[in-house]
């Protein structure tokens, strides 16, 4: 299950769910929130994984993996990164996602 909405970069620092400091252009910008159903991760070690290999992607901005919930949220602008490759990671990970 895939849930996408969209909301500003601007909402989003207002959330505080980014701790990087951002320009006036980028606030403009769109950012997607979406939360992927994710099978095999099974500790805070696979969090963390999954959790890095997200965030050195170009226009992922926040990432939060549960094992627990089987769920990983990730903030992305649209304009740098795309659906498709953060599903990408998380497969060459060595995780499913569930469509
Ligand atoms: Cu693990």
């Amino acid at each position: 299950m895939i849930n996408i909405v969209f909301l500003t970069i601007s909402d989003v620092y207002a959330r505080h769910l980014i701790g990087f400091t951002i320009n006036k252009q980028e606030e403009v910008s769109m950012a997607e929130s979406i939360s992927l159903a994710v099978t095999g991760m099974k500790c805070g070690g696979c969090e963390s994984n999954v959790s890095m290999k997200l965030k050195d992607v170009e226009g992922v901005i926040t990432v939060v993996a549960s094992s627990k919930d089987n769920k990983v949220d990730v903030t992305f602008d649209p304009s740098k990164t795309a659906l498709k490759t953060i599903v990408q990671v998380i497969t060459d990970a060595g995780f499913l996602v569930e469509p």
